[in-house]
């Protein structure tokens, strides 16, 4: 039997995949990590880190190898105090993981979801219907829709009341950031922690909850025994640190996509049933969620390199979702492929729970775009907001016509 004599070399980068300039543009620095191995070294960060699409869903599958129990941001929880009380979902691993998982995805079923359809639908045409008569055929489509509908639909599916709702992107803005280094947009955000974390704790209590939202549903599965009441308002929390920052930035990428592949927006109008999976193509194409860290739970070796048990591994899910070993012209937004298998939402154990319902927010506001606009081009340079996790935007100026 041939045994290897030698393991795998291991390519090392001193790249610091935090850097404004990488979180502005991180193509370049995906590609090279792709290239240089199955298997990279980020010596700044004494990480290892997964660019290949192979290796990143093989890892995400493999949740007894790759614990998400030691955080999934740089920061391992077993050696440095978490920033606030771990997520029992994120951050947690089988079986502490699997009733709080059971009961969210019970209460976020496309079956579940079946009632707000044509809330959401009537909200998303009273919208654009609003933007298109007050500003126009010229204006900021994070602003005005991006952020503008999940803040209108979200907040009051989850059941939370009308005050401070302003504190809930920079909650989340904060949130994500904390995953990575403690760099500026870490230091940034230290003046507000103590506010924002008070302002999201206080909305999870039951009685800051109104009794037909998801936040109510998962109380009542507390009493149901299915969770512990002292779990409960860490799972409300969940939805409020997740549903968020990842649907606005998520429907501005979705925007993006539109306004610079005219083409696929004739095709969105041509087939309008198509609304739903212009969302995961989106998803694969910008990768809203950047990056994840799992941490090795003992040795193990991948596609030849040996990790040690307590590495951190950075999963670049971005870099995955234009794999070219993967994905036929993975940089074209492409309506005509099947984004299936990105792994944008994540994959296995983890993977996002709250998908449906960020697939029906996308699904109700571009189907409510589609009636009413003919073409979709940017009308300026687009400005990115740069977080630790989330590719985001500041500004997405468009120009729109009306269709006949
Ligand atoms: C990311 O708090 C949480 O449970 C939580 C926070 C952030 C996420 C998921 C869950 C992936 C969107």
């Amino acid at each position: 039997m041939l045994e290897p004599t030698t393991a795998a070399a291991l390519p090392t980068s001193d790249a610091d995949p935090f850097a404004p300039e990488h979180l502005r543009n991180p193509e370049p620095l995906h590609r090279a990590l792709r290239e240089a191995g199955p298997v990279v070294r980020l010596s700044r960060y004494h990480v290892h880190a997964l660019a290949r699409y192979e290796e990143v869903h093989a890892a995400l599958g493999d949740w007894q190898t790759f614990q998400s129990g030691a955080g999934v941001g740089l920061a391992n929880f077993h050696h440095e105090k978490p920033w606030r009380q771990p997520s029992l979902l994120l951050e947690a691993d089988p079986p502490h993981h699997d009733a709080p998982r059971r009961v969210l995805r019970e209460i976020l079923a496309p079956s579940a979801l079946r009632r707000l359809r044509e809330t959401w639908q009537a909200v998303a045409e009273d919208l654009v219907d609003t933007v298109l008569a007050e500003q126009g055929t010229e204006f900021d489509a994070f602003d005005a829709l991006a952020s503008a509908f999940p803040l209108r639909v979200f907040p009051d599916a989850v059941g939370i009341g009308p005050d401070g709702r302003d504190n809930l992107l920079p909650y989340g803005n904060m949130a994500f950031n904390a995953f990575g280094p403690r760099n500026d947009l870490v230091a940034a955000d230290a003046g507000r922690v103590a506010e924002l974390s008070g302002w999201v704790n206080t909305r999870c209590a039951r009685e800051a909850l109104g009794e037909d939202g998801f936040g109510a549903r998962i109380w009542a599965a507390a009493d149901r025994g299915e969770l512990t009441h002292e779990q409960a308002p860490l799972v409300v929390r969940s939805l409020l640190t997740a549903g968020v920052d990842t649907t606005v930035h998520g429907l501005a990428a979705t925007l993006y996509a539109f306004a610079t592949h005219p083409d696929q927006w004739q095709r969105l109008r041509e087939r309008p049933e198509s609304a739903r999976v212009v969302f995961d193509e989106a998803v694969r194409w910008q990768s809203p969620v950047q990056t994840f860290f799992r941490t090795a739970t003992t040795d193990v070796t991948i596609a030849g390199v040996r990790i040690s048990e307590g590495t951190k591994i950075l999963m670049f899910l971005g870099a995955a979702n234009r794999d070219p070993d993967r994905w036929t012209d993975p940089d074209r937004f492409d309506l005509g492929r099947d984004p299936s298998g990105h792994v944008g939402f994540g994959m296995g154990i983890h993977q996002c729970v709250g998908q449906h319902v960020a697939r029906l927010e996308a699904e109700t506001l571009m189907t409510a775009l589609a009636r009413r606009v003919g073409h979709i081009e940017l009308a300026g340079e687009p400005r990115r907001h740069l977080n630790n996790t989330l590719r985001s935007w500041a500004s997405l100026p468009i120009r729109i016509r009306r269709a006949a």
